[in-house]
């Protein structure tokens, strides 16, 4: 017989581990271990989350004649970590091997391999990506820049979607020059797909609330889908009811409205529920049939070939180094307001508010608000991780260290991306509602009543003169601060020191 290993995140009857499976010899282990859930001090959401869909696929794979040794956290005998778990399970079953897919980050990956077992241990390729390591590392070599547009492209020829022969459908590859708009009044947002908890869910909810008290989030209420079943009816009501605006207020933010056009569907997608191509051809299948525009389809469908494929490229292309990347040696604190602390920034507060109830918040929010801030301020990039990791329900290194490091810290040195999304508050101005309920002024620049994001923006530039001053693509914005008058350089200069002191001295900003 051959053990089975199934992760947390490989939630699914088509991943590569599963598919030569004798039903009548073969043994799935899953395991529920302490080392997991609190290497970082996950959400509890997300844990409730991840707990819950793996026993309702245990569920499932019982249903369906499988052999399942599955060890919940509370058992007694429970080893606490993947690698005594087998160990424990190995001596139990004695099986010929075992056999499991690739583990998505590379902490357990290693783990995995540096296991001295007295069976031999087979990984195979995770058969839940659209592209493999060595196809990524052969579109990467030779070029000086990586640029997730190109990789994007060949993906889009390699599966032959919203493809017009050879030619891309519509003309261009890429619509975001539509996707844009700034939101306005009046707009009708669906409500996101809500399951409820059912015996099982409940169980791990009470479980949660008993064993991470501590961890930071709300567990109530819990409405997330947690079967392949429900994940899917998750997917049809996003391409029944949001798709056609998603690409149109792809960017925008409003008070009270957490969920947008969004999908919702990353927390499926990345734990297994949903495979990604099911998601895109539902996509193309919509605008086939008229039911939503080429800007939303094409937007949807780039999110997930091209950027979430492209950064797990960059991920195990540059792990383990990527994990100490600090290009602009940033080494500030995370400061409290990150973990729900009083701030009177009302964008900064308004997204972890949402954070810590839903364990998420959707892509602008995390890139322009959150992000942009971690970046201006110099927030230390372990800080910035280590909370990226804990606070999304859809968090596995894989994703959360590229978008982090690369995407908004820019600590990869230009990896990524070409350049910082550095903003000031203009930015989130045009695109939310949230500087109307401000205690400061986007309008104001200086003084302690101007929006600090306009200060700090530049004070970002003439702290990294150094090492930004040669990327092309900033040219422009440096010959504006050239231009500058000496007063008003001191002004940002004082008044960004000033909003430091504060903030370093654990005082409300
Ligand atoms: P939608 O906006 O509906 O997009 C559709 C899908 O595209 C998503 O479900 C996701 O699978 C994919 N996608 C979109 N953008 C990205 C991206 N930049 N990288 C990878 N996949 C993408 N995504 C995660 O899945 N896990 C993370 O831990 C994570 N951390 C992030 C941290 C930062 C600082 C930033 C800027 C982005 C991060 N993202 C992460 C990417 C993105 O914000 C989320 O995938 C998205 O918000 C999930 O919500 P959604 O399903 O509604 O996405
Ligand atoms: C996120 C997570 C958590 C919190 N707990 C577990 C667990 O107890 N058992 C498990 O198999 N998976 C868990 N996961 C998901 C894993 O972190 C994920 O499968 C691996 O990190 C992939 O490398
Ligand atoms: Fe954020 Fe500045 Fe707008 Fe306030 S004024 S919400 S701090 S961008």
């Amino acid at each position: 017989m051959n053990l089975r290993l199934v992760l947390g995140d490989q939630l699914n009857q088509k991943v590569s581990s599963l598919s030569d499976i004798n039903k009548n010899t073969d043994v799935v282990l899953m395991c529920e271990v302490w080392e997991e859930a609190t290497y970082v001090k996950h959400h509890k959401k997300k844990i409730a989350f991840i707990f819950s869909a793996m026993r309702h696929f245990a569920q499932e794979l019982k249903e369906k004649g499988y052999k399942v040794h599955y060890t919940k956290l509370d058992d007694p005998d429970n080893a606490g970590s993947f690698s005594a778990e087998l160990e424990r399970t190995i001596s139990i079953y004695k099986p010929e091997k075992v056999i499991i897919t690739e583990p998505s980050e590379y902490r357990v990956l290693q783990d995995i391999k540096s296991l001295d077992l007295d069976v031999p241990i087979e990984v195979r390729p995770d058969n839940r990506f659209l592209s493999t390591h060595s196809e990524f590392s052969s579109w990467a070599e030779g070029r000086k820049q990586l640029r997730m547009e190109y990789f994007y492209r060949q993906m889009r020829k390699k599966y032959n979607i919203l493809m017009s022969g050879d030619k891309p459908e519509g003309g261009e590859w890429n619509y975001d020059n539509e996707n844009r708009k700034a939101p306005k009044e009046g707009l009708s947002i669906p409500q996101s797909f809500m399951s409820e908890p059912d015996e099982i869910t409940q169980e791990v909810i009470d479980l949660v609330s008993e064993r991470f008290s501590k961890h930071f989030g709300d567990l109530y209420p819990f409405h997330f889908a947690v079967t392949r079943n429900q994940a899917l009816q998750a997917l049809e009501q996003f391409i029944k009811e949001r798709l056609i605006n998603f690409g149109d207020y792809q960017d925008a933010m409003i008070q009270g409205e957490p969920w947008m056009y969004h999908s919702h569907l990353s927390f499926y997608i990345n734990c297994g529920l949903l495979l990604p191509l099911e998601c895109v051809e539902a996509a193309e299948l919509a605008y086939r049939e008229q039911q939503a525009p080429l800007n939303a389809v094409e937007g949807f469908i780039r999110q997930i070939i091209g950027w979430r494929e492209y950064v797990r490229g960059i991920y195990w292309l540059k792990m383990p180094k990527y994990e100490d990347e600090n290009f602009l040696q940033a080494k500030r604190k995370l400061p409290w307001l990150y973990w729900g602390g009083d701030t009177q920034m009302n964008c900064l507060s308004q997204c972890v508010k949402e954070t810590k109830e839903n364990a998420y918040a959707h892509h602008i929010q995390r890139l322009m608000v959150l992000g942009n801030f971690a970046l201006i301020a110099g927030l230390d990039p372990d800080e910035v991780n280590e909370w990226y990791m804990i606070v999304y329900a859809d968090a596995y290194q894989w994703v959360e260290l590229p978008n982090v490091t690369g995407m908004i810290l820019f600590a990869d040195g230009g990896v990524l991306g070409s350049k910082p999304y550095a903003a000031s508050g203009a930015y989130i101005n045009k695109m939310s509602d949230y500087c109307k309920r401000c205690r400061y002024k986007v309008s104001k620049k200086n003084g302690p009543d101007a929006c600090p994001f306009n200060y700090l923006y530049w004070d970002f530039l003439i702290r990294n003169e150094d090492k930004l001053r040669s990327n092309h693509r900033l040219t422009m914005i440096y010959r504006t601060l050239e231009r500058m008058s000496e007063e008003k350089v001191e002004a940002i200069k004082n008044d960004s020191k000033r909003f430091f002191k504060t903030l370093d001295g654990g005082e409300i900003v």
